[in-house]
Parts: structure tokens; C-alpha cells; sequence
């Protein structure tokens, strides 16, 4: 069984959005924010003590976007990955690496520096330059959405989800006032489905059977 280390509302939604669309069994584990400090035992089995951390036999990942990819190979054929031989592999590929590495990336000082930090080391001037560096990578979203309903391949794809998550989180730290409305649409779309729905319920509740509070959301 697929072992998934979680924080609430944390890019371990990823992962856990996938295993959500693919139907796959896992084990939930929710840890408190940040597990570096105050779970100073999930060092033992991440020595990096971020998350996501998921456990599949003796695989061990901790790259939120690259867990997608593996399970929608590993437990695949499914449409939610976009094959070698589909014209919008690249496309597919690059929204994958492009939404933690381009788009999170940013919106973590963000969180970092207005929210996160102690209020004498919080940091406005970071958290106004970062927003900034995240509205203008999104504009490749908000280009992608302008004529269709998802990013590639003409269908709900892992891209969707990694994508979708970076949405997520610039909605909980206040950012999604100031989507175009092509992002807007789409982040409202993601939202209606099942599969979101599901994982947005699944970490609820494990939150709750495992005593973990969900954090305070900008
Ligand atoms: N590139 C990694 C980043 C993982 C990461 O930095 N996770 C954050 C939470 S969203 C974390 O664990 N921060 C707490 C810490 O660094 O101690 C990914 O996509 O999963």
C-alpha cells in the first residue's frame, strides 16, 4: 500500500489529488506544519523533512510533481498522462517541471514572508516582489486557458492537478483576487470535480481522525 506524508493544504495535495483521479489505494499521514520542527521524528524517514513523502515498497519520493508522473505511470495506462507518441507531450512535460519549479517556487517566499515568519522578521517588500514574479509566470496559464478548458491535450491531465494545486495555494494566501479571468475560470472549473473534491475531503478527514489541525489560510 502507497504511504503518503501530508500537511494541510501543502503541495502533498499533489500527489494526493492523483491518487484521488486514479482510484488508487493509499495510507494518508498527516503531520503538523512544519514537520521539521514539530515532528522532529519524520526525520528518520525524510532526512529533509519536507513534504510530500510517499512510500511505495522501497520507492521513496519527495518531489511533489514527479510523484504524479510515477503514479500515473506506475498504475497506469490512464489518460491523465500524456504518452511519448501525443503532440502535446512537451507541452504535457513542461507544465509538470513548470509548476513547482517556476510557478510554487515564488509563492513560497510569499507565504514565507508575510504569513509564516515571526512578525519581526516578516518581510513585506519579499512577499510584494514575489507575488509580482508569480503573476507573471502565470500569464502562461492564463494564455493556456484563454481557448480551452484544460492546459494540453485536449483532456484533464497530472498537469491540471500540479498546475491546479499552485492555484490552490495562491488562493489560500490571498493571491486569487488578482487572476486573470481565463485562471479565474479555470481554478473555479478545477474545483468542480470529483476527484478535487474528494481529496479536499480525504485531507479533512484525516486531519481530524489523526488530531492534526488544519493551518489558519490567508
Ligand atoms: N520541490 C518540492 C518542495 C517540497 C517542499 O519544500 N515542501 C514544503 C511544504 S509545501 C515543506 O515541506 N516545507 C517545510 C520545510 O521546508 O521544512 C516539491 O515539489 O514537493
Amino acid at each position: 500500500m502507497i504511504t503518503l506524508y501530508h500537511c494541510d493544504a501543502a503541495r502533498s495535495f499533489r500527489p494526493l489529488w492523483m491518487l484521488e483521479e486514479l482510484g488508487v489505494a493509499y495510507e494518508l499521514k498527516m503531520l503538523p506544519f512544519p514537520p521539521r520542527v514539530l515532528a522532529k521524528e519524520y526525520l528518520a524517514l525524510n532526512p529533509l523533512g519536507t513534504i510530500p513523502f510517499m512510500v511505495d515498497g522501497e520507492t521513496k519520493m519527495t518531489e511533489s510533481s514527479g510523484i504524479c508522473h510515477y503514479l500515473g505511470t506506475r498504475y497506469g495506462p490512464t489518460p491523465l498522462m500524456v504518452g511519448a507518441d501525443e503532440p502535446a507531450y512537451g507541452a504535457f512535460l513542461n507544465w509538470m517541471y513548470f509548476s513547482d519549479a517556476t510557478l510554487t517556487f515564488p509563492q513560497t517566499l510569499v507565504l514565507r514572508y508575510s504569513q509564516l515568519e515571526p512578525e519581526a522578521r516578516r518581510n513585506p517588500q519579499v512577499a510584494t516582489d514575489y507575488a509580482k514574479w508569480f503573476f507573471g509566470r502565470l500569464r502562461a496559464v492564463e494564455a493556456a486557458t484563454a481557448k480551452a478548458e484544460t492546459l494540453c491535450a485536449g483532456r484533464f491531465t497530472a498537469a491540471d492537478i500540479v498546475i491546479g494545486y499552485a492555484l490552490r495555494l495562491a488562493d489560500n494566501i490571498g493571491l486569487a483576487k488578482d487572476f486573470g479571468p481565463n485562471v479565474a475560470a479555470y481554478w473555479q472549473r478545477l474545483q468542480t470535480r470529483d476527484g478535487y473534491q474528494r481529496a479536499v475531503a480525504a485531507e479533512q478527514r484525516a486531519g481530524v481522525e489523526q488530531s492534526v489541525a488544519p493551518r489558519v489560510r490567508g
